[in-house]
């Protein structure tokens, strides 16, 4: 599966398939549930701040990830099999 950032423009920021919903600190994957094996958190994040539970790659932070509230808006991404043609959403 190749992952690619979708066209549509992000307000700062697109969600990335990453949680800490169920164990404060520790991230998994929203999707499936299993460990986050990869990270790419931006300085200082994640900071929990006001409740963070969702990640984000993050345009002020240059695309390097933040946690936030996860009613905050931002774009998506989609995941499709590399033999997919791409199409516009998902
Ligand atoms: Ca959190
Ligand atoms: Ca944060």
């Amino acid at each position: 599966m190749i992952p690619h950032f979708n066209i549509f423009p992000a307000k700062d920021g697109f969600w990335i398939d990453a949680t800490d919903s169920v164990v404060e600190g520790i991230w998994d994957h929203s999707s499936t549930g299993s460990h986050i094996l990869y990270s790419n958190w931006s300085p200082g994040n994640p900071n929990n701040d006001g409740n963070q539970d969702c990640a984000a790659t993050v345009r002020w932070a240059n695309f390097d990830w933040d946690d936030d509230q996860c009613y905050a808006n931002h774009s998506f991404t989609c995941e499709k099999n590399a033999m997919t043609k791409l199409k516009y959403g998902c």
